[in-house]
């Protein structure tokens, strides 16, 4: 075949397989996708499956701390299940051609990022409520449109996760109400975690579409449905009634509604302090990975104990 046959053919084949999208089909690991869909998924799913790793740590932090029993169970429940999270999402990356060791090694290198949330400290016991309601809340607005993404594995494994994040999300809603209508210091406690919770939740969508170089393809190829901007007002228009209701106050001066679009309408996010945060210049972006560094490492028994059962099991 010569080169103009060649590009002939790859030309085929993109459009037999954007019209697989249009007509609502999946794709699956088998099938023929191009190069730069599978860059963008592995880019896509690592980065989600460490996001629920690291994630697991400004929690984990407070399982000893927990007020009673209950608050106890609930955040172990809550913490492992992102456990579980972050290993289905690695399955699904693996699916495309990347490996366990790959991926972390990205991570642990700095090559690949996580989630910007969880470079913030978690302070106080408000924090697990507000990081409940918010970031999962956050979490659930971006991972139910991931659902109906294209690639099957990465769809299925949403619907999974999202139910469980519904658990989580009701779990800190239910903490910040009892808070919020709680003694005055505890209603004290919730404002100072929506405080400091409330920016970081908003930068977890992204950059403004006009600042977001890969969502044109990813949209193009039906991995996100909606924008980075879409997501976010919708998160907006959903959490400040609600979190005005209990009477705690958006720390937003310049938050208002907008009768005409019917959007509350944010002030602006600090851009530059999302930027340093993703560089690795966060509160917590150092802390976050020698934790992860010290895991990997402790783990290395249980890496060669498994590798020495599957040489002597599996052959
Ligand atoms: N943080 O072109 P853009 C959870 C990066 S965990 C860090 O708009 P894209 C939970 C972006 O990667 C679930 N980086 O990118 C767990 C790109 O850099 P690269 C967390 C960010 O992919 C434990 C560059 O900025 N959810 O629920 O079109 C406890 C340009 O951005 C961020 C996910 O991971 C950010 N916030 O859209 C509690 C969702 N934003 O890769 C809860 C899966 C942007 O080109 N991911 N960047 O070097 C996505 O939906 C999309 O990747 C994003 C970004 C919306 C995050």
């Amino acid at each position: 075949m010569n080169d103009s046959e060649k590009l002939l053919e790859s030309e085929e084949r993109i459009h037999e397989f954007e019209a697989r999208i249009a007509r609502g089909e999946k794709i699956e690991p088998g099938d023929w996708m191009p190069a730069e869909y599978r860059k963008q998924l592995i880019r896509m799913i690592s980065q989600h499956a460490h996001s629920e790793i690291v994630g697991m740590l400004p929690e984990g932090a407070w399982i000893t701390r927990a007020p009673n029993l209950r608050r106890k169970i609930t955040l172990l429940a809550k913490v492992q299940d992102e456990a579980g999270h972050g290993q289905y999402l690695y399955h699904a990356a693996e699916t495309l051609g990347a490996t366990r060791e790959e991926m972390i090694d990205a991570l642990l290198t700095g090559k690949a990022k996580y989630s910007s949330v969880f470079n913030y400290p978690s302070l106080t016991w408000a924090d697990m409520g507000m990081i409940g309601w918010l970031v999962d809340g956050a979490a659930i607005m971006n991972q139910t449109m991931l659902a109906h993404c294209s690639y099957g594995p990465y769809s299925r494994a949403m619907v999974r996760i999202c139910t469980e994040e519904t658990f989580h999300k009701k779990q800190g809603m239910e903490q910040v109400i009892k808070y919020a209508r709680g003694t005055p210091k505890q209603k004290e406690m919730a404002q100072d975690a929506l405080n400091r919770w409330w920016w970081p939740s908003l930068m977890m969508f992204g950059p403004h579409d006009s600042n977001s170089p890969n969502s044109a393809q990813l949209i193009r190829w039906g991995v996100k449905t909606k924008t980075n901007d879409e997501l976010r007002q919708e998160f907006i228009n959903k959490m400040v009634p609600d979190l005005q209701l209990l009477g705690l106050e958006i720390p937003d001066p310049d938050l208002h509604y907008d009768k005409a679009s019917g959007n509350w309408v944010s002030g602006e996010i600090n851009w530059d302090e999302f930027w340093r945060v993703l560089k690795g210049d966060g509160p917590c972006n150092q802390e976050r990975m020698q934790a992860r560094r010290a895991a990997h490492e402790n783990g290395v028994w249980v890496r060669e104990a498994l590798n020495a059962y599957a040489e002597r099991y599996e052959h």
